[in-house]
């Protein structure tokens, strides 16, 4: 009989769950939230409240999806197999339950659904997600309570961020303060659903924790500073935090006894989607570095010591194996490319065409993609600006959009470490390897493509099966495991062409120029703008 072990992915758009042995992954299954559970009427996998700022998900869909995925993974999979199981979710988002919460987990029946169960628990029915943006004012009050950026930054390791945790509790409290009475536990994602396959609270994660602007980054313990800031009586709201491996428990006999997993399946700490990613790359190593281009973008690296970016883009996470991860995310990653690739009406093969074709440097057309509300740098209010580039121009458009998403990375990475010596890609958009190619040519860094892009649940999957062989005694090291999964997994690498280097690094500077001009009142780009064409289009 092989031992199997289970990663599952409760990200924004989906729910993915992946089946390892100990050497290979055997099974892959997904649930897609708009299409296989329309009644919840998400687009993306979120609602829209009020005006763009305000977004959130609902945490009974992501129950449902469970359900759905287990049923599939059962008809497929010997469950009595599945020695543990570890998952990942969308970070910072938070489920916000009321005093039945435990006691209805403790007591689950498994002939009835779990939504029937769960559905009286919620003291606020939605979830605000890490899209939600429209927290700017608890921001500004709690990074003042701090004392300022720099002291922020030093405590939480990040500077108060509208989609981080703690500026969204503290706007829940000021707006509802009864809801924030009746709450009795306030879960992330991660930690919300790892709760529902143990049966009864689960604790947060280092690495999720630190997204909340409320866990101390060097004691990694909750800091009082940062609850008092936050929201009176947090402490008791909260679950406790611990080790990203720790074991914390057995599963649930609601699904011993409906899914027919075996009574000794081991539930393994839940963490946010991007530590569990850096797992799923095989970053274990310094001056390593990813790009996971999924909903959101985000690039991040595996970090020994604590390295924080003072000037308040980046944050630092605790990395699953105990250490820290570094990482700046973007909130116009796979929905803006998307909206390029709608209103052009190309499917991605036809997109892919049109980058081909078209040349590096885009003639000097440039855009500034905020089609939502940005993160990095700090867009409020979402609006695209172009810079020589008419709105109906479809190749030009394309390659802008790219360029663009590239060109502020690199621009805003530059604290996370050295030039790395290769850059490893995942989610959905790293299957394009003509989006690959312009990002490897802008950073003039090779660019390694996998052939799975779960690699949250990969990574999710990977953790349980160390902590479970540690547990028995059969210590294995992350290198070993990651060598035998991930060599074999790696499909192709993009080079850059060396030819594209310089007008990329002068690009670069006119990006930032753009950037600087609509953002900061910075000068008039637009005659370096003309320099530039002239020096590497009509030359
Ligand atoms: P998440 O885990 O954040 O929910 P995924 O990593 O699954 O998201 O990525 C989903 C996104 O991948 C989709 O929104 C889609 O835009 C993008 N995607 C999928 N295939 C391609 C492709 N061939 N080229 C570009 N983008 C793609
Ligand atoms: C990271 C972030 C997103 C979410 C959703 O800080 O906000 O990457 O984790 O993927």
């Amino acid at each position: 009989m092989s031992d199997y072990f289970l990663g599952l992915d409760c990200s924004t758009q989906s729910l993915t769950g992946i089946i390892t042995d100990s050497t290979s992954i055997i099974y892959k299954a997904i649930v897609n939230f708009d299409k296989e559970l329309p009644h919840y009427n998400t687009t993306n996998g979120v609602i829209i409240l009020d005006d763009d700022k305000v977004v959130h998900s609902f945490p009974l869909m992501w129950v449902e999806a469970l359900e759905v995925l287990l049923e599939k993974i059962q008809t497929n999979i010997s469950m009595e197999n599945i020695k543990a199981i570890s998952g990942s979710g969308q970070q910072h988002g938070t489920v916000y339950l009321n005093d039945k919460f435990a006691n209805t987990l403790q007591n689950l029946n498994p002939k009835e659904p779990l939504i029937n169960q769960l559905k009286g628990c919620f003291s606020r029915a939605t979830s605000p997600i890490w899209m939600d943006s429209s927290t700017y004012k608890q921001c500004e009050e709690i990074r003042e309570k701090f004392g300022g950026l720099k002291e922020t930054i030093k405590i939480t390791g990040s500077n108060t961020f509208e989609r981080f945790s703690g500026p969204q509790i503290r706007k829940f409290y000021q707006k509802n303060p009864e809801g924030y009475q009746q709450t009795s536990i306030i879960h992330l994602v991660s930690s919300f659903m790892a709760s529902v396959l143990l049966g009864d609270n689960a604790p947060i994660d280092h690495g999720d924790g630190a997204g909340m602007n409320l866990m101390n980054i060097k004691t990694k313990k909750w800091d009082k500073r940062a609850l008092d800031a936050t929201a009176p009586n947090l402490i008791v709201k909260l679950p406790s935090l611990t080790n990203s491996y720790n074991i914390i428990g057995k599963i649930s006999s609601y699904f011993i006894k409906k899914y027919g997993f075996d009574a000794n399946t081991l539930l393994i700490t839940w963490s946010g989607d991007n530590p569990n990613s850096l797992i799923g790359v095989g970053l274990i190593d310094k001056g390593k570095v990813a790009i996971s281009l999924g909903t959101s973008d985000t690039y991040f690296g595996y970090m020994k010591n604590l390295h924080l970016d003072l000037n308040g883009e980046g944050h630092v996470f605790g990395a699953p194996t105990g250490d820290y991860m570094s990482l700046i995310c973007y909130k116009n990653g796979s929905l803006a490319r998307e909206r390029i690739k709608e209103k052009f009406n190309l499917d991605w093969a036809k997109f892919s065409e049109i980058l081909n074709k078209t040349s590096p440097g885009n003639n000097g057309k440039i855009m500034l993609p905020y089609f939502f509300p940005e993160i990095v740098p700090l867009v409020l209010e979402p609006k695209v600006y172009r810079f020589g580039l008419d709105e109906d121009d479809i190749e030009g458009n394309v390659r802008a959009i790219i360029e663009a998403q590239f060109l502020s990375m690199r621009l805003h990475s530059e604290w996370i470490s050295e030039k790395p010596k290769e850059i490893y890609a995942t989610g959905g958009a790293s299957a394009n390897k003509d989006i690959l190619q312009v990002a490897a040519d802008i950073f003039q860094i090779p660019i390694r493509q996998f052939d799975i892009t779960g690699s949250a649940a990969f990574g999710a999957a990977l953790r349980s099966l160390k902590s479970y062989y540690d547990f028995i005694k059969k210590k294995k090291k992350w290198s070993e495991i990651i060598n035998k999964f991930l060599e074999t997994r790696k499909i192709s690498e993009i080079i850059p062409d060396i030819k594209n280097k310089d007008m990329y690094d002068e690009m670069l500077n006119l990006y930032k120029k753009c950037e600087d001009h609509i953002l900061r009142n910075g000068e008039d780009p637009e005659p370096t703008r003309k320099k530039f064409i002239k020096k590497y289009f009509f030359s």
